[in-house]
């Protein structure tokens, strides 16, 4: 299996985000994609590739101009005016407040296109972001061209990121970029199976009105844990994409016995569904040992869900999206793709 990957994706180095009534460490960091880099090479799973630069085009067909021109000039807007620390918001336009007309100053802009205080935005975030997104476009294209299944490195991840907001550690959605693409080059049927612990708000609303791009979602009840305002199970999709949305909200603390249960009813769902690619949005924060979640996945549990995602016979393209124990993230993720090819 080809994996994609650029160096370019390490020059995003958050230092701090806003958690817990304090600056904390950042947890998305350079080293993660690093050490999943190495275990793809020590396991010998398939060459590393670098990406091809797709433009612009793929980017606009999910995101807004508006918000790409925004991610693209901030670093030179924020330096303009004064500041050269990594960038938080400090307000929101929620409920009555109006997110149109768009303000004109920078910590307005900053509100209007965020939703949390987990995701600065760096002198290189957009270098980083298009290279991640670059990075799942090309191995979408080697699917295209006829491989199995392919890896997309992606780092900085992509499932919160909405068609105009950032958060969550994403700022483009890979995953979605990928499927769109691959839907403008005639892929009729695309299915996302997100298994990051925290529910994909932003590919979720991203396909939410549309069935040519399937959406499952297995994640922590938002009544508990991160991103809070969407993933219930009564999320399932509108006009014509009624039923083409899924979620599945586990309780904190599940297990391997409680997630595949979860985990075999998404699978039945892709099976009628019947997809011509399926993209899986792979988050290795469901681990035990994961330091901001709270599932117990085990790491042989990794190699049990590629292996029966290989059963569904289906090209697959596998687009990295959280997991934070550093130390076992290359394990993990290289599990999974491992279980693919031997399942
Ligand atoms: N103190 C992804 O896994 N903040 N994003 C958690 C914990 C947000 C996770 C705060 C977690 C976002 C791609
Ligand atoms: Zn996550």
């Amino acid at each position: 299996m080809k994996t994609v990957f650029s160096s370019s994706q390490l020059v995003h180095a958050p230092k701090m985000e806003i958690a817990d009534g304090q600056l904390t460490e950042a947890v998305e960091i350079p080293q993660r994609a690093e050490i999943v880099r190495d275990e793809i090479l020590r396991r010998k799973i398939g060459p590393i590739w670098t990406p091809q630069d797709f433009g612009r085009a793929p980017l606009e067909r999910v995101h807004t101009p508006e918000y790409l021109t925004f991610m693209e000039t901030f670093w030179s807007r924020w330096t303009a005016a004064g500041r050269d620390r990594d960038a938080f918001a400090y307000v929101w336009p929620i409920r009555q407040l109006r997110a149109t007309p768009a303000p004109e100053s920078i910590d307005g802009l900053l509100g209007r296109f965020s939703f949390d205080t987990g995701t600065p935005l760096t002198a290189n975030t957009w270098e980083a972001a298009t290279a991640s997104a670059n990075t799942a476009l090309t191995a979408a294209r080697f699917l295209r061209e006829g491989d199995r299944a392919a890896f997309a490195l992606c780092r900085p991840p992509g499932h919160h990121a909405a068609a105009d907001y950032f958060g969550g550690y994403c700022f483009l959605n890979n995953a979605a970029i990928a499927a769109q693409w691959l839907r403008d080059q005639g892929t009729a049927r695309v299915a996302i199976l997100d298994i990051d612990y925290h529910h994909g708000n932003g590919t979720q609303s991203i396909f939410y009105e549309r069935s040519d791009v399937m959406v499952l979602n297995i994640h922590a009840d938002p009544r508990h844990d991160y991103p809070f305002f969407l993933g219930h199970a009564d999320e399932t999709g509108e006009k014509a994409g009624k039923g083409y949305t899924q979620n599945w909200p586990l309780p904190l603390g599940t297990d391997w016995s409680g997630y595949s249960i979860a985990f075999e009813e998404a699978y039945r769902w892709l099976g009628v569904y019947s997809p011509d690619v399926l993209i899986v949005s792979l988050g290795l924060d469901t681990y035990e040992h994961d330091p901001i979640s709270k599932f117990r996945l085990v790491s042989d549990d990794y190699l049990r869900i590629g292996a029966r995602l290989a059963r569904l016979g289906k090209p697959t393209l596998f687009v990295l999206e959280g997991g934070y124990a550093v130390d076992a993230l290359g394990i993990n993720c290289v599990n999974v793709l491992e279980g693919f090819l031997n399942g």
